[in-house]
């Protein structure tokens, strides 16, 4: 056996990734890169990728319930935009520990599928503007490469507008 599995989860975090992305039907091809790519901008350097090509895998919860988020990683989400498309009266950040407990992987290698429980899944459009996106692979070392209509198949996700407008004027 190799790896050390993470306490109370079943296989190695990359291996559990690998196993929902074959559950799925979504072929992809897991690397890891020493140098770590734990924030969007360490994994665009190690990819070799611009930063709005790193999907974002963000926990927020939706009046009290876990959901999931894949954002570009050129974009902020959008609490307002995101409680519209979860159809949630009040959305907020979860906490590492929060993320930790409804996915089952640490922050820095939140992977979009194979979390310990079904969550609802939102992606914002962004990301489909890329024909290849790279995603977190259980750690914050491991990625891989999809292209984005087929992660949002995958995940059921629900698409759509969730983007910060950079231009936003606080005084307004
Ligand atoms: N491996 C990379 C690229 S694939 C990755 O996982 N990026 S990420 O954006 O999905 O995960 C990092 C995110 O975790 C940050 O953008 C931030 O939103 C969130 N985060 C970082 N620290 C904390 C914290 N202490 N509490 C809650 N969320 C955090």
């Amino acid at each position: 056996m190799t790896g050390a599995p993470e306490a109370g989860e079943s296989g190695s975090a990359i291996e559990r990734v690998r196993a929902a992305c074959e559950a799925r039907q979504l072929p992809i091809d897991i690397i890891e890169y020493p140098a770590g790519t734990r924030t969007a901008e360490d994994a665009a350097r190690a990819v070799g990728a611009s930063v709005g090509q790193i999907v974002k895998s963000l926990v927020f919860v939706a009046d009290g319930a876990p959901i999931l988020v894949l954002a570009s990683g050129a974009n902020r989400v959008d609490l307002r935009k995101l409680a519209r498309l979860a159809g949630a009266a009040r959305v907020e950040k979860a906490s590492a520990e929060t993320t930790r407990e409804a996915t089952g992987f640490a922050i820095g290698g939140v992977p979009p599928l194979g979390h310990r429980r079904p969550l609802a899944v939102y992606v914002d459009r962004g990301l489909l503007a890329h024909p290849v996106v790279y995603a977190a692979a259980g750690t914050p070392r491991a990625v891989f490469a999809v292209a984005p209509d087929a992660l949002a198949r995958a995940t059921t996700g629900t698409v759509g507008d969730l983007a910060e407008e950079p231009s936003a004027d606080p005084a307004r």
